[in-house]
């Protein structure tokens, strides 16, 4: 494996575990499915491997519930099985990035419920954040993300913070205890041979202390700060607990890494996380909050890179993962997302592929309600359905569900239209979703002016992306309407769909030669 800061133009492949392969037929997919299926990620051209949680856990966030940081749930497989997946994984030339949840444990974790058996005013509660309510109101008026209050009252009257759902309870990253943990736990996985950390709501770990209000407006709707004063978002604190883990990955090597999940609304507050002693790489959300168009798009990469390259760092690019509409749906057409791959892996920096991606999957909208397990759905009260629909399990093989998934029945039901999408079915197609990903990837790899660098806009009509990257590549993508020209005396490298004589089709991406 290529060792230079093999990080800042890094292809990683979300692996959402329980939909990707299962290999004892509970319908769930687990470790030893996915590490039977590492050789098709390998084909496809991929540099490492990014894996949802798999830690032991009740579930009821999809494992973003943790009980213990230390063992595979036997949901997934055994402790074995996660030494197995890192080295047959490394054998493949693929490296692993595990994913951290530090904002909040399970409720079932060791600690949370020694807080609830110890009771008011004992240190164990004081790893969480305990506090009294006023009245019978809660200590706040702070919001969970999934929906309802921010706080859960428990028995002897005390209250308990949860940004997410009531079963994962906030933990307090003022804490010394707390600091100590997640250092031993980043070092515990280091030794097992992680190459990397995806840390999982990084902006969210510290709470201001005076715990005061986010203020309700005359309609009363909750109008929380601007994100810079906010009493629990991206709060100035956190970056001193990632320049410690960042020392913590050095003990083990120059090639450990993080990358932070940070939903932060403007690109310089993402590039804090990312300064030369803090975390490698951050997910960049702007580029998947963008809609189909030039404009929005041009000024997202802007500014990205404006504000990456300025504390040296690459940028990333996301188009879907396991939280969000996947892109198909959300950009309208299977074409479009055909452009948008080639677009997304012309950019300077790494990208992050969500499983199912390559085989043009779309949102499943009409997901059954009594199979919906995703929180949101039941704590929104039903307004939100919640992420179920991009979560869906992989259509590998066959004619009809459960697609060579499992030998059972899967968690959540596949259409059957997916039959014509099943990796089986679109190796065999070279006009295919996958073969189009494959075939970036592997151009990606061999051409030396892809990957980390910067890249010069080139002129082009007002809906029309186009770009030069040193030496000697273009990329063209057409949001327009009407096709567009070429530049003269370029070759085609590779077309997201059939060009219109020397003219570039609506919703078509090319990548170019020599220009
Ligand atoms: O904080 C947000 C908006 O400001 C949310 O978007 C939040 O960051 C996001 O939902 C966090 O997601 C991650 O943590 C969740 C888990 O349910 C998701 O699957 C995970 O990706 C709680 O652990």
């Amino acid at each position: 494996m290529d060792s230079a800061k093999w990080w800042r133009d890094a292809v990683v492949y979300e692996v959402y575990v329980r939909s990707f392969a299962d290999s004892d037929g509970d319908g769930t997919g687990d470790l030893p499915g996915l590490r039977s299926r590492l050789g098709y990620l390998a084909d496809l051209g991929v540099d490492a491997v990014w894996t949802t949680p798999w830690y032991r856990s009740p579930m009821v966030d999809g494992g973003y519930d943790v009980e213990d940081h230390r063992r595979a749930d036997p949901l997934f497989g055994s402790d074995d099985d996660v030494l197995a997946l890192i080295d047959e994984a490394h054998r493949l030339g693929l490296r692993v990035l595990i994913d951290l949840v530090p904002n909040h444990t399970s409720d079932r974790h060791a600690w949370f419920r020694a807080a609830l058996a110890a009771g008011p005013g004992s240190p164990e509660r004081a790893r969480y954040h305990f506090r009294p309510g006023r009245g019978a109101q809660p200590p706040t008026d702070w919001r969970s993300v999934f929906g309802g209050p921010a706080w859960t009252r428990v028995a002897d009257g005390e209250w308990y913070l949860h940004l997410f759902a009531p079963e994962q309870p906030d933990l307090n990253w003022a804490h010394p205890e707390v600091r100590a943990e997640f250092e031993d736990l980043l070092r515990f996985w280091f030794a097992r041979g992680v190459d990397g950390v995806r840390i999982d709501v990084a902006h969210g770990l510290l709470k201001d202390p005076a715990f005061p209000d986010l203020g309700v407006d005359a309609e009363g709707i909750v109008r929380p700060p601007d994100r810079s004063r906010h009493p629990h978002w991206d709060r100035d604190g956190v970056h001193e607990i990632y320049r410690s883990w960042r020392q913590v990955a050095g003990e083990f090597g120059p090639d450990r890494v993080f990358v932070a999940e940070a939903w932060v609304d403007r690109p310089d507050r993402l590039a804090r996380y990312v300064r030369p002693d803090e975390l490698h790489t951050a997910f960049n959300f702007d580029f998947l909050r963008c809609a189909w168009d030039a404009g929005a798009l041009r000024e997202v990469v802007d500014r990205t890179l404006e504000a990456l390259h300025a504390v040296g760092a690459p940028a990333t690019w996301v188009l879907s993962n396991h939280d969000v509409v996947r892109h198909v749906t959300r950009f309208g057409s299977l074409r479009r997302a055909r452009a948008a791959v080639l677009l997304m892996l012309a950019l300077p920096g790494g990208a992050y592929l969500y499983q199912g991606e390559e085989l043009g999957l779309e949102e499943v909208e009409d997901l059954p309600e009594a199979v919906l397990a995703d929180p949101t759905w039941e704590r929104s009260g039903h307004t939100r359905r919640g992420r179920d629909g991009c979560r869906v399990p992989l259509p590998w093989s066959g004619t009809a569900p459960p697609f060579g998934f499992t030998s059972g029945a899967a968690w959540l039901p596949q259409p059957q239209r997916w039959l014509e999408l099943t990796a089986e079915a679109q190796a065999a197609d070279p006009d295919s979703m996958l073969w189009l990903y494959r075939t970036a990837l592997a151009t990606r790899r061999e051409h030396p002016a892809l990957g980390d660098g910067t890249m010069t806009w080139l002129p082009a009509p007002e809906d029309v992306l186009s770009f030069a990257r040193e030496p000697g590549f273009a990329c063209v993508v057409n949001l327009s309407a009407g096709p567009c020209a070429l530049p003269e005396g370029a070759s085609v490298l590779l077309a997201s769909g059939p060009l219109d004589g020397g003219r570039l089709p609506p919703d078509t991406a090319v990548w170019l030669a020599g220009s």
